[in-house]
């Protein structure tokens, strides 16, 4: 029987920070190897590394630096001075990845890019890592990553655009930016960064399973499929487990090294003098060929996965130390001490010195002040500067790209005739496209085909292929793509080819392109004015996915616009507001266009062309908020709708003129998010009953949101009715007109209200 050494009583610790530090103090106090001859600052470190002494010591600093804020942050989580303890230990060796890369390479980073952010800080003189991360952790309002909003990596300066930690929503916008560095060139774009940058994205090992992570690498390889270039390096930081849940073993490598088109480097992220090379190469590769490569880098996850994780509570005893042995910093203590860089003594001054500095930054950050007022923290959410949007929204200084565009002074579209909702929406993107030389359109089936509807026809033909063009489908890809672009100071106007295909895509939007000014502090901005189909009431046609009417989904995002046009003029000049938006204040903005109104040329009676209109000329807007009133001197009954029911609505009121006698206020909202509630109130005051029609879904509907502003207002005690959606999916044919408002419904709620 062999005997079995007994476990040290501190290695049972629940407190596995604590292990790790005194693990690493034990193992350089303990260490008795052969010390070399100490290598010049540009030999290598050890024989046979590429990584030279220079190179080792800022890396190795970097992993320290890196380890003592997660050490500090477990210690002051539990006096309430830090607020996050998702740490980096045993995922340092990331730094070789910022050491490899550049400063103005777009990085979107994992939670434990800890070791990647200290390297980074490296590349401006004067960035000090410590304080700055302090601060973040510390919520301080003085954070200069989001001003004390989230604990997340970012810097402006140093190009890294900060992430929550939505698994694996930054690998398409990564995709994205990849794509847009080079997309640039061809648009004739000035990048804010060089033109060989590439951008770098990091996840574990568990989110590369994820439908939004494979989406991003198919569509990687989907581009380079094509010899487009796509320089994005992602970065896999395989540690082997997500939570609590192991990888299988060798999954990254079985599943990631054979991918066409997707080129597959490994490296050893416990292990700076071999992993330096590895990561070397695939930085070379990926900058040179400008293909997508997938970097494997080896990491291992010490202290579990957040101060909140007590591993020993789950895991045995013998394994938690295994995974402790693995330590990189083990490692890196060794090189150190093999090498000569150190003695034991000067090592563990080094460590104890580091420590002591994130502690005095923690310290500092405990006294410098936190958010304590609503507008401070909702200040950078959503910027709104109407006087210089509406500045914007009306210039009109591209007469003579839009007169080569359209063909001529005769042919300008608001000399001719009145048109339908498709066709002005189609000559409002012209002009955009002749306003915003840095405009691009995309989606399904935009480019040749120019939509399902033919909204975007032509666009093809006039302005080329870099900037109309079709993607692959899938929506989450289009909103990644767009938010690449915008990083990149384009202006994306991704098209979503009906509403209901924006919800399996809609985290984009919620979880990141919305929440970039938030958690930024503003620094950074992704602006866009995203084109979705929507609404019902296409003529017996197409079922649910075609006729979806879900608002609800887009109205709750913080910070997002959302406008729905009834017809073809108001359309023509929201554009322009929200575009206007989008360049000035970086706001990302949705445009709901109704499908079933695209072609509506009647209002009242076949052949009256009363739902035609003229094409506003260039210098028109409508400022964001502002509704259309028809007949704003009626005082009878008002009816608040917008889309579908605006045409409803101004049908209904003529019946019951002609039935009541009333004369009928109708406003068209056209703007649902936000909801001009001033507005609502003022209408409501003015007339004396008050229906609201609603052709979304009764539960959550915009219609609770009307209601409610009318209620608060002190209105809600005039009659009042809504006419609403029912709570269901669309039918096909003709059992769709059940469950949306009717004509008839409007006239009979209305004249129920006596
Ligand atoms: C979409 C989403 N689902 C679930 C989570 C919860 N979650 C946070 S981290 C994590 C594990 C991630 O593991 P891995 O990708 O291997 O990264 P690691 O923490 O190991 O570095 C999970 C499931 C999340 N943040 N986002
Ligand atoms: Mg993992």
């Amino acid at each position: 029987m062999s005997a079995v050494a007994p476990i040290p009583a501190r290695h049972k610790s629940l407190n596995r920070a604590e292990v790790c530090d005194q693990n690493f103090i034990e193992f350089v106090r303990d260490w008795n190897g052969q010390v070399r001859k100490r290598p010049a600052a540009d030999e290598a470190v050890l024989p046979g590394s590429l990584c030279t002494t220079n190179d080792f010591i800022a890396l190795f600093e970097s992993q320290l630096v890196s380890r003592h804020l997660d050490l500090m942050a477990r210690v002051l989580r539990v006096k309430q001075k830090v607020f996050y303890t998702i740490g980096s230990s045993g995922h340092e060796g990331n730094a070789m990845v910022a050491r490899l890369t550049r400063h103005t390479d777009p990085a979107f980073l994992h939670y434990r890019s800890g070791g990647f952010m200290a390297e980074r800080f490296r590349k401006i003189p004067g960035m000090d890592p410590i304080m700055d991360s302090a601060l973040s952790f510390a919520a301080s309002k003085d954070d200069p990553a989001s001003g004390g909003r989230h604990k997340v990596w970012g810097s402006k300066p140093l190009w890294v655009l900060p992430q929550t930690s939505t698994i694996a929503s930054h690998l398409p916008k990564a995709l994205g930016t990849a794509v847009a560095i080079e997309q640039a060139r061809r648009i004739g774009h000035t990048l804010p960064i060089p033109e060989d940058s590439i951008a770098i994205c990091s996840f574990g090992d568990a989110s590369a399973n994820h439908a939004t992570a494979q989406t991003a690498f198919n569509t990687a390889q989907w581009t380079a499929y094509q010899k487009l270039p796509a320089p994005v390096l992602y970065v896999c930081e395989d540690n082997g487990i997500g939570i609590s849940v192991k990888t299988p073993t060798d999954w990254i490598s079985a599943s990631f090294s054979g991918r066409r088109d997707l080129d597959y480097f490994y490296a050893n992220g416990l292990d700076i003098a071999e992993g330096y090379e590895q990561v070397a190469r695939a930085v070379y590769h990926c900058r040179t060929t400008r293909r997508p490569t997938f970097l494997h880098l080896r990491t291992t996850r010490i202290m579990g996965h957040a101060g909140t994780d007590f591993e020993i509570e789950w895991r045995s005893v013998e394994e938690l130390m295994a995974v402790e042995a693995t330590d990189p910093l083990l490692r890196s203590a060794a090189i150190a001490l093999e090498a000569g860089l150190y003695s034991k003594e000067t090592l563990l001054a080094r460590y104890e010195a580091v420590r002591q500095k994130c502690f005095v930054a923690a310290d500092e950050a405990d006294r410098r002040p936190k958010l304590t007022d609503l507008a401070e923290v909702l200040a950078p959410l959503a910027p709104y500067h109407p006087n210089q949007v509406n500045v914007e929204a009306k210039r009109a200084d591209y007469a003579e790209k839009r007169l080569a565009v359209f063909g001529g002074e005769d042919k300008l579209p608001e000399k001719q005739a009145p048109r339908h909702l498709a066709i002005q929406i189609n000559n409002a993107l012209h002009d955009l496209f002749c306003k915003y030389p840095e405009t691009l359109l995309f989606g399904e089936d935009v480019a040749q085909k120019g939509g399902v509807y033919t909204v975007t026809k032509g666009l093809h033909k006039a302005f080329k292929g870099s900037r109309v063009f079709n993607t692959l489908l899938d929506e989450t890809m289009i909103l990644g793509l767009a938010q690449g672009f915008a990083n990149m100071g384009m202006l994306p106007l991704p098209e979503i080819q009906y509403l209901a295909y924006f919800h399996n895509a809609c985290d984009q939007i919620r979880g990141e392109a919305c929440s970039l000014q938030f958690f930024s502090n503003g620094q950074f901005r992704n602006p866009m004015v995203m084109r979705i189909a929507s609404l019902g009431y296409q003529k017996g046609f197409g079922g649910h996915f075609h006729n979806d009417t879900s608002i609800t989904a887009l109205r709750d995002i913080p910070g997002l616009v959302v406008g729905c046009p009834s017809r073809g003029d108001d359309a023509a000049m929201m554009l322009r507001t929200l575009t206007a938006l989008a360049k000035v204040d970086g706001r990302v903005c949705a445009f709901l266009e109704p499908i079933a109104l695209y072609m509506t040329k009647d209002l009242y009676e076949p052949g009256d062309g009363q739902w035609l209109t003229a094409y506003p000329s260039p210098d028109q807007h409508i400022p964001l908020g502002e509704e259309r009133v028809y007949s704003p001197a009626a005082k009878d009954l008002v009816i608040f709708c917008y889309g579908n029911t605006v045409p409803m609505g101004l049908r209904a009121a003529k019946t019951l003129e002609a039935s009541h006698g009333w004369k009928t206020r109708v406003v068209d909202l056209r703007w649902l998010q936000p909801l001009n509630e001033a507005a609502i109130a003022r209408h409501a005051g003015d007339c004396a009953r008050i229906l609201v029609a609603d052709e979304g879904r009764r539960s959550a509907g915009v219609g609770e949101g009307i209601i409610t502003a009318i209620v608060e207002s002190g209105h809600g005690g005039k009659p009042l009715k809504r006419v609403v959606g029912v709570d269901t999916y669309t039918p096909l044919a003709g059992a769709a007109l059940l469950v949306l408002p009717s004509d008839e419904e409007l006239v009979a709620a209305a004249g129920s209200l006596g």
